[in-house]
């Protein structure tokens, strides 16, 4: 039967053995902003299986940011999709019973801001990635700058930044009924909920003084922001998961989410009004997140980006391509093991080497086939929680990060390709704010040194990377490396320069 002429997938037609959850909550509980894939298969899939353990009041209204594909898709399947999980040997198909509401916020504002009012949430959840959080690397806050933020603060539209939404949506729910409420950021972010919580005060506190008054005490007294460290690799959905789908499954789903098997959450147990019993679905709960968070941002994220980077301007469609490169994987080693291991305290729990072994696993996992250029995305953004502080530890200590240096300068050839360098097209497809910026300063500047010092002095890696023009010259120096000879004599550069120091 041809995948069309099956029934879709819906709470009639999937197949019980499917589900995650064999009942589905009747409440709303919690608020998700951010409908994507990866929380879709993360936040959602450890929640399905915390309610298998122990019911609870924790459905999910899923709010999707502007694009209404996916909530329109999940509507028609009353909320249902798969998860088709991965590995290299077997494909498992499940379907959590989490979402019992989609709103798409661009469309329906006002709606959002009282789903986060309402008596019965106790929890606000995001995936709204780095970039949703209008952060400002140059003034290390909100970025009052910022043309939403300006509307959000004046108030006389409907909010359209994330800060702003929360913000107005709290006001609302102190207003009406003043219960407490925790909003847990599940982005990759360093302190993801202290910045969150960071953002949000700052926010407040531009208000006009009656209001930012009002909310000030409520603030501190009623929202919880805890930390949490999440890991899963969830690539983007095509035609194969929804084909997955039909075979194991014989429904027809229009957004499956594809994933890994692997997945982690870590979380402070900072809760202001309850919330699954998560532990019974996977996570962990710690007093102390940081470690895991910095293990995951550092070794995992970090060494990704390289990954991404050289593996697109080597040609390369996906990370297992990438790292099936000798020379990439060799750089990928270097940069894992000799410029971010020594910068972080591996947590008592997790065993480094079985860590990092694993790592190398996933990246490998070519039945999923990441794609470099969805990893690559948004690195103005991503770099900043993974290269600067790390790079830093070395640079104070007199040391020189090759491979740190590889990282960004591989980056901006992607993004910013200097004169001379086709940069192929998964470097081309690669999505970045940053990229008119770049492709200004470019124009403004001439020679790679006046480029790399205009890029970093203008605060893509913030601030106090800035204060070190060593680590300018040396990105520049392998940039004019990765244009003239390629990826495998810029990896032999670096390999080399960190072996004679
Ligand atoms: C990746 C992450 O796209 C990226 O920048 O490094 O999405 C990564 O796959 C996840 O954080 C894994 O948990």
């Amino acid at each position: 039967m041809t995948r069309t002429a099956l029934p879709r997938l819906g709470s009639t037609t999937v197949p019980r053995s499917a589900l995650l959850n064999p009942r589905t909550p009747a409440e709303t509980g919690i608020v998700h902003l951010g409908l994507g894939n990866f929380h879709r298969a993360h936040q959602a899939v450890h929640t399905a299986a915390a309610l298998a353990h122990s019911d609870g009041p924790w459905g999910i209204l899923g709010v999707a940011n502007r694009s209404a594909g996916v909530a329109d898709a999940l509507r028609a399947q009353d909320h249902r999709y798969a998860v088709v999980e991965i590995a290299p040997t077997r494909t498992r198909v499940t379907v959590p019973a989490v979402h019992i509401g989609t709103l798409v916020a661009d469309r329906q504002p006002d709606a959002v801001l009282d789903a986060i009012a309402a008596p019965a949430t106790a929890l606000l959840t995001l995936t709204v990635t780095e970039h949703g959080y209008t952060y400002s690397p140059r003034t290390h806050g909100l970025d009052l700058d910022h043309p939403g933020v300006q509307a959000d603060l004046r108030g006389d539209a409907p909010p359209v930044t994330t800060i702003g939404r929360i913000v107005r949506g709290l006001q609302r729910r102190q207003r009406a009924h003043a219960a407490p409420i925790t909003v847990l950021s599940c982005d990759n972010l360093v302190s993801n909920g202290a910045q969150t919580g960071r953002l949000v005060r700052e926010f407040a506190h531009a208000l006009p003084a009656a209001e930012r008054d009002e909310l000030a005490g409520w603030l501190d007294a009623a929202v919880a922001f805890p930390d949490s460290m999440v890991d899963r690799i969830v690539p983007a959905t095509t035609d194969t998961y929804r084909e997955a789908v039909a075979a194991h499954l014989g429904v027809r789903d229009a957004v499956p989410v594809p994933a890994e098997p692997f997945s982690m959450w870590v979380l402070e147990d900072r809760f202001a009004a309850g919330r699954p019993a998560w532990e019974h679905g996977g996570a962990l709960f710690t007093d102390d997140v940081e470690p895991y968070e910095l293990l995951k941002l550092r070794l995992l994220n970090g060494t990704h980006s390289l990954i991404a980077y050289l593996g697109a301007l080597d040609g390369r469609d996906t990370v297992p391509a990438s790292v099936a490169r000798p020379y990439v994987a060799e750089a990928a080693r270097h940069v894992l093991y000799e410029e971010y291991l020594p910068t972080l305290t591996v947590p008592a729990a997790v065993d480094a080497d079985a860590y990092i072994a694993q790592l190398f696993e996933r990246w490998a996992n070519s039945a999923l086939g990441h794609r470099t250029r969805q990893v690559g995305s948004d690195g103005s953004v991503k770099l900043r929680q993974r290269v600067p502080e790390p790079a830093l530890f070395h640079l104070r200590a007199g040391r020189m990060p090759h491979h740190l240096a590889l990282t960004v300068a591989a980056y901006l050839c992607c993004v910013a390709p200097p004169a001379g360098l086709t940069p192929g097209l998964h470097a081309d497809a690669m999505r970045d704010p940053a990229r008119v910026s770049l492709a200004g300063a470019a124009g403004r500047t001439s020679g790679t040194r006046s480029f790399v010092d205009a890029v970093l002095d203008g605060g893509l890696l913030g601030a106090d990377l800035a204060g070190h023009p060593e680590f300018a010259a040396r990105v520049a120096e392998l940039v004019d490396v990765l244009t003239r000879h390629g990826v495998a004599a810029a990896v032999a550069d670096a390999a080399r320069a960190a072996e004679a120091a």
